[in-house]
């Protein structure tokens, strides 16, 4: 029998759990061949974020940024979830009160069919104009020519991509909702993050301050090991899998 990576407190806990509340980054899509952004060879290692991820950076050079973003969309759009998404859907279906926050902006949770996702940093796949806020049509989403920055089609404003950028406030009501579900869990779960981005990384840190079981899943010790429960080593799409597995044999 092969070892598994986490303990059968952590099964019996998910497994007699009301509430459960999980945290996703990166780690979870890099399985789906979405490269993640502080890893060797991540998305920040050839730009730093304050180069793109910032409405000033997107003012000084729109091209670069709307580049960057549609290049990014369109990687999110051809790659698939993996066994790591599917496992969260499967998971949802086993908890009462199930909530899937994430810091991913590829869509890839929905795309996987998880119900109660708070998409705390945006979603590539949408776009909108800095001026009308009209949402952007693909029409619009393919640049004129190379390197000219795409522009709406009504009112001839800056499209950009609706995610968060650094400075930037989450979208109305997310983070309330993911605070209070972490608040709320009996078991959390972070998964694949840095954990090093506020004020997404301070949720699991409020699971465990209201009296949850918090379990990180990563192939490295984040920034928040030190502080939770159970520190499980492993690669989302491999560990997941295995421990709503386990959930399921110990709860039937
Ligand atoms: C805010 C854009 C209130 C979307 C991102 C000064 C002024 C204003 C705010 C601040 C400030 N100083 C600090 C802040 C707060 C700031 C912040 O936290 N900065 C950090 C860098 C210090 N936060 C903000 O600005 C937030 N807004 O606070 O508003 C406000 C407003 C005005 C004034 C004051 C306050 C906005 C935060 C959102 C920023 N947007 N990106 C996009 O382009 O995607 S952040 C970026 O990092 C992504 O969104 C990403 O989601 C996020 C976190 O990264 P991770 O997902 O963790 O990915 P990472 O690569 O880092 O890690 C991957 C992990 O996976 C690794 O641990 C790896 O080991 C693991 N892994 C790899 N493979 C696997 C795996 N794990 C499992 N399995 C595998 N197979």
């Amino acid at each position: 029998m092969m070892a598994v990576p986490f303990s059968h407190t952590l099964v019996e806990r998910l497994a007699q759990a009301r509430r459960v509340a999980v945290l996703t980054g990166a780690g979870i899509s890099a399985e789906s061949g979405i490269p993640t952004f502080r890893d060797p060879g991540g998305l920040w290692q050839k730009f730093r974020p304050e180069e793109l991820a910032n409405v000033s950076a997107f003012l000084r050079n729109p091209e670069l940024v709307q580049g960057w973003y549609r290049h990014r969309r369109l990687v999110a759009l051809e790659k698939a979830p993996n066994a790591g998404h599917d496992a969260l859907v499967a998971l949802e279906k086993l908890v009462l009160d199930f909530t899937l926050v994430t810091q991913n902006v590829d869509d890839l949770h929905n795309r996987a069919g998880s119900k109660n996702v708070l998409e705390l940093h945006g979603n590539i796949t949408h776009n909108y104009c800095i001026n009308c806020e009209r949402a952007a049509t693909d029409e619009a989403l393919v640049p004129l020519a190379e390197g000219t920055a795409m522009r709406c089609h009504d009112c001839g404003g800056l499209l950009r991509p609706d995610v968060v950028w650094f400075g930037e406030m989450l979208p109305e009501g997310a983070m309330e909702k993911a605070e209070r579900a972490a608040q709320r869990a009996d078991v959390f779960l972070s998964i694949g993050t840095s954990a090093v981005v506020y004020p997404a990384a301070g949720l699991p840190l409020t699971a465990k301050k209201w009296g949850a079981y918090v379990a990180e899943i990563n192939v490295e010790a984040s920034a928040i090991a030190s502080y939770v429960d159970e520190v499980i080593l492993g690669k989302a799409g491999a560990v997941l899998p295995k421990l709503v597995e386990a959930v399921e044999r110990v709860r039937v």
